[in-house]
């Protein structure tokens, strides 16, 4: 059984999400996705709207991932890949580069983003987060 391994926040999913999700289902036969929790989504400085529990609820019902984990710092890839017995680490090209340390014990594959959509630009264009400005004001 090949395993393919991928991280995100996976906030507000919109088709970027399924379609990275997607691709790297189809490049083995089971799926771990290592979700950032809400303490290391701070440490990433990044808050997600959606507390982890209800983030990993929305992925295990997607039909391309097998298993959802924590990801709970940035040093864990090492050990998820061994732990997991993982053959492919997969991430969106954004990170391009950044992981290759992890190609000597598996595949590492970026996959083109999805342009046009991204949780930021929907919080935009929903003008979230403004009214904590328009509060300062
Ligand atoms: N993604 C994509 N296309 C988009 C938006 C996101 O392909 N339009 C991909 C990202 O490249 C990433 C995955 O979807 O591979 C999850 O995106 P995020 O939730 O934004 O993940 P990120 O904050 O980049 O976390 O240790 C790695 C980090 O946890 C990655």
């Amino acid at each position: 059984m090949k395993k393919v391994l991928t991280y995100g926040t996976f906030d507000l999913l919109h088709v970027g999400h399924i379609n990275l999700l997607r691709r790297a289902r189809a490049l083995g036969d089971y799926l771990v996705v290592a979700l950032s929790t809400d303490e290391f989504n701070a440490i990433k400085h990044k808050q997600a709207y959606h507390p982890y529990e209800a983030r990993k609820t929305i992925l295990e019902a997607i039909r391309y991932v097998d298993e959802v984990i924590p990801e709970t710092c940035w040093e864990q890839k090492t050990t998820d890949v061994k732990e997991h017995d993982i053959d492919i680490f997969v991430m969106g090209d954004d990170w391009k580069g950044q992981f290759d340390f992890l190609k000597d014990q598996c595949e590492v594959v970026y996959l083109p983003r999805t342009e046009g959509i991204s949780t930021t630009k929907i919080k935009h264009d929903l003008g979230v987060g403004h009214e904590e400005e328009a509060k300062k004001d």
